[in-house]
């Protein structure tokens, strides 16, 4: 496949813009190789400006439920541009997708939107501090929640795990009070409360998606929001990628436990930057103007994000069984390509949730974060370069999900199984 074009567009970039990309893991440093430059999306596909098509399983790492370039989605946000681009005051597309975003899910009764997922967690992190005037937070090592100071750390040494900053420019201060627990060991959350009896609030990723995807067991969810209850902490989860890409109700929905605070991203902006978080009626209160709690912004909301937003969300839930069609599909996705594993030799880890699908080449199940590390990185490399030069765009690290949408056929998915087999073989043969 010819890729001159990209490593050119990519070569200059690097001049321009750090690392040549706008988020560090586009630029396919943990797989090697030349970022692909995207000129057009179109369904399931992805076009490069070299002229080459990819079926593509990232699908803007999530967003694009529906594919690139849903009609209905296209044509309401032309609609709303036509309108004007931004107020910066209320529109009657906020209340429309607040009410629909309150409809779906059970713990939420209030909604306010933001700009991105980074914005959602931060605030709702503020949220749980004002509400229930402490300040330690408890996280999950593995799970992502943005790039806000208080979430980049890394376990410190000794018994009470207080974490260190995991990248230079954020203060060792600002993470003093964000304590780390090990995902799917509540062992690990009991030792944080014991060390700590100021806990305002625990967040989790319920289906994690950025240590690959690995979800947390039902029971671990149940005992978290038990130690939650008996502590006055409240439970964040944090569904940016999982919500309405697991199911249309939120992982309370599966799981049986409802969380206190609830942040979304993705597919709630259709494409558009958009972040929200929700809670109940007494917890949102607190949140200025209502309450004391700070939080604002001057494209929160913006009418032409509403509008893609509310778009994607009345599709999905006028066709709330794609959610299981998609399942069907990835199931076939993931089961294929380990079948086509196996056949060489190659142990896989795979599992789903809705249109989420993740892998390791892992001879263990994959439980938490140490688990997910375990994995073979080199092969995942050999693996990601071989099957986009066959035309097929996976996430450029082992630690992201894959998406499917709606736009992702069952042919694409045999020709993915197919091709997944010459790249197994491929890489057996050396
Ligand atoms: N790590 C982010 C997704 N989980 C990357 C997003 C991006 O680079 O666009």
């Amino acid at each position: 496949m010819n890729t001159e074009a990209s490593k050119k567009a990519f070569a200059e970039a690097q001049e321009l813009i750090p690392g040549g990309v706008d988020s560090p893991v586009r630029a396919f440093s943990s797989v090697g190789g030349t970022p692909i430059f995207i000129s057009e999306g179109e369904g399931g596909y992805l076009k490069d400006i070299d002229g080459n098509k990819y079926v593509d399983f990232v699908q803007s790492w999530g967003p694009l439920i529906f594919g690139h370039r849903d009609e209905t989605i296209e044509a309401a946000v032309i609609d709303a541009v036509k309108h004007g681009l931004s107020f910066g005051a209320p529109t009657l597309a906020e209340t429309e997708l607040a009410k629909m975003v309150v409809d779906l899910f059970d713990s939420i009764d209030k909604v306010r939107f933001v700009s991105s997922g980074t914005e959602a967690v931060m605030s709702a992190i503020r949220l749980a501090r004002g509400f229930t005037g402490r300040d330690d937070i408890v996280k999950f090592t593995g799970c992502y929640h943005g790039h806000s100071d208080a979430l980049l750390v890394q376990a410190g040494s000794g018994a009470a795990t207080f974490g260190n900053p995991s990248s230079p420019g954020v203060p060792a201060d600002f993470t003093k009070h964000t304590l780390l627990a090990e995902y799917n060991n509540i062992e690990s959350v009991k030792q944080c409360f014991a060390d700590s009896n100021d806990i305002a609030c625990v967040i989790i990723e319920p289906i994690a998606g950025n240590m690959g995807l690995v979800p947390a067991d039902k029971e671990f969810l149940h005992e978290l929001r038990e130690l939650c209850d008996a502590n006055g902490t409240l439970l964040i989860f944090d569904e940016v990628m999982s919500g309405f890409r697991a199911t249309l109700h939120g992982a309370e929905s599966i799981t049986g436990v409802k969380p206190d605070i609830v942040t979304l991203g993705k597919v709630i902006g259709g494409g558009m930057p958009v972040g929200a978080f929700g809670a109940r009626r007494e917890i949102m209160a607190k949140l200025s103007p209502e309450g004391p709690v700070y939080q604002a912004g001057t494209l929160s909301g913006n009418p032409v994000a509403m509008a893609a937003g509310y778009a994607a969300l009345t599709k999905l839930k006028a066709n709330a069984k794609i959610i299981d069609v998609l399942n069907a599909r990835a199931v076939r996705l993931v089961e294929g390509m380990k079948e086509a594993a196996a056949k060489e030799g190659i142990a896989m880890q795979v599992d789903t949730r809705g249109s989420m699908f993740g892998f390791f080449f892992n001879e263990n199940p994959v439980k938490n974060f140490k688990d997910a590390t375990q994995s073979d990185a080199e092969l995942f490399a050999k693996f990601h370069a071989a099957m986009l030069d066959e035309g097929f765009y996976f996430a450029c690290s082992l630690y992201e999900t894959g998406f499917i949408s709606t736009a992702t056929t069952d042919a694409m998915i045999e020709d993915t199984i197919e091709a997944s087999q010459r790249v197994f073989k491929a890489i057996k043969n050396g």
